[in-house]
C-alpha cells in the first residue's frame, strides 16, 4: 500500500465509513442531492456483514423478500431470491448487483481503513484519517460501520500456540474450509455456530461443540421460494413495505397478536405454539400473544414449549437437557433459526460439551484443555463466539474533536446518543442504526433506510436554511438514554446476559444498547422531530447563526 500521508486531503460533503449495505445506500441517497461523497471499506470488496461472514451455513434470519431494499421498485421486482432466506453468497451476490446497478462502486474506496476522525470546531469539518496516512475533509461524517462488525476471539491462553487451523465465524477463509475427515472444535452457540454446527458434522470425522449458554432455536423452514410467496409479495410490494414500517420489527406480513398469553387455555395455547413451530421463523413465534417480550409467567409458556421440542427431538437425555435454556426467556437473546441443529446431535459424530461448569482454560498444540483437566485434540477449532456489537466499530477509531471531547471517554459507561443518531459534543457526525437506535432489534435494510433518508433529509434542510451544522443538546442525549433503558426495564430482555447488553465481552460496561420500544414508534418519533424543526438538535451556522 502506498503511504499517501503527504498527498493533500481529499474535500467532500460527506464521508462515509462502510461499505456494507448502509453505506451503499447512503451513497445513492446523498449523491442524488447533489453532495459529493465517498465510502471508506476496510474490506477489499462491498458487503459488510455479508462480506466478512462467510463460514459453512451463513444465511439471513430475516425472510429474503423483507431483508432487501425497499427504495427503488423496480429493483425489488426484478430481484429474484431463489431461497426463502437468503444465503451469504446470494445475499452477497444480490448487494453487488446494487452497487453496479446504480454505479455505486465509483465512490467506495476499498481496502482502507479509518483511523481516526477529528472534527475542528472553527474550519466546522470532519478530518478522518486512514490506517496508511491519507486524510479526508469533510463536513459531515456518516459512521455506517456495522453492529457486529468486530468479531472477538477470547484471549484464551495458548492460542498460538494451537498447532492446527482456528477460524473466527466473521472472519472466514474466502476460499472457504473443507473439515472432510477432521477433528473439529466449535466455540459458541449463537446463531452462527447454530448455523454452521449442522454444516461442519456432515463433513467432520468428530465434532465436538463447546456451549456455555444454550440458546434457543427455532425451525426456519427454509425452502426454495415458491411462485405462491413470491407472486403476491411482490403484486403488493409497496403495500407491504409501508405495513411493515408499522410494525415493532419492521417486518410484515405477521397479524399482530390480540391476546394475552393466560387468557388462552392451555390446549388452545399449546396448539398456537404447534402451529408457529410449524410455520417457521422467529416472529411468527413471538408474536403468538401479546405479553410474551413483557410478562415472565407468559413467557415460561413459550420458553416450556421450545423446550420440550428440544426434549422431544434431541434422543440423549442429558444432552437435550444442556441444549434447553433455562437461564433467560425465550426471545430475550437474539433468537437463532435453524435447520436440523437439534437433530445434528444424534448423529454418532456430534458431542455437546458443557463450558459453563467447567469453563475453557487454554488452548494447547493439540487442542484444547477445560479447568478440570479435560483435554480435547482437534485438527481444527472455529470460534463462533460473536463481535464486539454494537460499540466496538466505532471505539475502534479515534473520534474526537479540537474541543476536547473524545467518544471512548464519552461512552466509558456505556454508548450515549440521541435516537441512536447522533452523539452530543460530535457536531455533524451521524450513526447508522447506533446504540440507542432499533437497528438489530428490526429487519436490519429498514432501519438502514430509515436513518439514511432521516440523515439525508437533515442535511438537505440545513442547506435550505443556509446552516451547516447540527448536534443534539446534552439534555435530549440524557433523556433518550433514560427512556431506552426505561423502555428496556418495563421488558424481559435486561434478564438476559446477551450481546445486547455487552455480556459477552469481559469488562464491557452492561447497558442495553438497542431501543426496544418498536420500530414503529421509533420511526414516528424521528419523523414528528424532524417536522417540529429538530427538537433536542442545535442547529447553526458555524459563522455564528443560531436556528
Ligand atoms: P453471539 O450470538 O454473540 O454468540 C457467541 C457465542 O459464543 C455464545 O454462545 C457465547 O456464549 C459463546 N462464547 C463467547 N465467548 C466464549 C467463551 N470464552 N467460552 C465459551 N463460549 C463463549 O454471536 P454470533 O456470531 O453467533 O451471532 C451474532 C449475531 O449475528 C446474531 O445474534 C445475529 O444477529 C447475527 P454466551 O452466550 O456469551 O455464554
Amino acid at each position: 500500500m502506498p503511504d499517501a500521508s503527504h498527498a493533500a486531503p481529499r474535500h467532500l460533503d460527506v464521508a462515509i465509513v462502510g461499505g456494507g449495505l448502509a453505506g451503499l445506500y447512503a451513497i445513492h441517497r446523498l449523491r442524488k442531492m447533489g453532495l459529493k461523497v465517498r465510502a471508506y471499506e476496510q474490506g477489499s470488496g462491498i458487503g459488510g456483514t455479508w462480506f466478512w461472514n462467510r463460514y459453512p451455513g451463513a444465511r439471513c434470519d430475516v425472510e429474503s423478500l423483507e431483508y432487501s431494499y425497499s427504495f427503488d421498485e423496480q429493483l425489488q421486482q426484478d430481484w429474484k431470491w431463489p431461497e426463502r432466506y437468503g444465503t451469504q453468497p446470494e445475499i452477497l451476490r444480490y448487494i453487488n448487483h446494487v452497487a453496479d446497478r446504480f454505479d455505486l462502486r465509483r465512490d467506495v474506496q476499498l481496502n482502507t481503513r479509518i483511523r481516526s476522525a477529528v472534527f475542528d470546531d472553527k474550519a466546522n469539518e470532519w478530518t478522518l484519517t486512514t490506517k496508511d496516512g491519507e486524510t479526508i475533509k469533510a463536513r459531515y461524517c456518516i459512521m455506517a460501520a456495522g453492529n457486529l462488525s468486530t468479531p472477538r476471539v477470547p484471549d484464551f491462553k495458548g492460542i498460538h500456540d494451537f498447532k492446527g487451523k482456528w477460524y473466527h465465524t466473521g472472519l472466514w477463509p474466502h476460499e472457504g474450509v473443507d473439515f472432510t475427515g477432521l477433528r473439529v472444535g466449535v466455540i459458541g452457540t449463537g446463531s452462527s455456530g447454530v448455523q454452521m454446527i449442522p454444516i461442519i458434522a456432515q463433513q467432520a470425522k468428530q465434532l465436538t461443540v463447546f456451549q456455555r449458554t444454550a440458546n434457543f432455536s427455532l425451525p426456519a423452514r427454509n425452502g426454495p421460494m415458491t411462485p405462491d410467496r413470491e407472486g403476491p409479495h411482490k403484486a403488493e410490494y409497496a403495500q407491504r413495505r409501508a405495513a411493515a414500517m408499522e410494525t415493532p420489527f419492521a417486518i410484515g406480513g405477521h397479524p399482530k397478536p390480540t391476546k394475552k398469553t393466560l387468557e388462552v387455555p392451555p390446549e388452545e395455547r399449546a396448539r398456537i405454539y404447534e402451529e408457529k413451530w410449524k410455520q417457521g421463523g422467529s416472529i411468527s413465534y413471538l408474536y403468538s400473544f401479546t405479553d410474551l417480550l413483557v410478562s415472565k409467567e407468559a413467557n415460561d409458556t413459550a420458553s416450556e414449549f421450545a423446550r420440550d421440542k428440544i426434549r422431544s427431538i434431541v434422543k440423549d437425555k442429558r444432552t437435550a437437557e444442556l441444549l434447553a435454556p433455562k437461564d433467560h426467556p425465550i426471545g430475550t437473546k437474539r433468537l437463532c433459526l435453524d435447520t436440523n441443529y437439534y437433530e445434528t446431535y444424534n448423529r454418532p459424530n456430534v458431542a455437546l460439551v458443557d463450558v459453563r461448569s467447567d469453563p475453557i482454560k487454554e488452548l494447547t498444540p493439540k487442542g484444547l484443555r477445560l479447568e478440570s483437566g479435560a483435554e480435547y485434540e482437534f485438527d481444527a477449532i472455529c470460534f463462533a463466539t460473536g463481535f464486539d456489537a454494537m460499540t466496538g466499530a466505532l471505539n475502534e477509531i479515534d473520534i474526537r474533536t479540537s474541543g476536547g471531547a473524545v467518544l471512548r471517554k464519552h461512552w466509558e459507561g456505556g454508548p450515549l446518543t440521541y435516537l441512536g443518531l447522533m452523539v452530543a459534543g460530535f457536531p455533524n457526525m451521524f450513526i447508522v442504526t447506533g446504540p440507542g437506535s432499533p437497528s438489530v432489534k428490526t429487519q436490519m435494510i429498514a432501519s438502514i433506510e430509515q436513518h439514511v433518508d432521516w440523515i439525508a433529509d437533515a442535511i438537505d434542510h440545513l442547506g435550505k436554511h443556509q446552516l451547516d451544522r447540527i448536534e443534539p443538546t446534552p439534555r435530549a442525549e440524557h433523556d433518550w438514554v433514560a427512556h431506552v433503558n426505561a423502555v428496556a426495564d418495563s421488558t424481559l430482555y435486561p434478564l438476559a446476559n446477551s450481546w445486547y447488553v455487552g455480556a459477552n465481552i469481559p469488562g464491557k460496561p452492561r447497558v442495553f444498547m438497542p431501543y426496544v420500544g418498536g420500530f414503529d414508534r421509533y420511526k414516528k418519533r424521528c419523523d414528528e422531530i424532524a417536522a417540529t424543526g429538530y427538537e433536542g438538535f442545535t442547529l447553526s451556522q458555524h459563522t455564528g447563526v443560531t436556528a
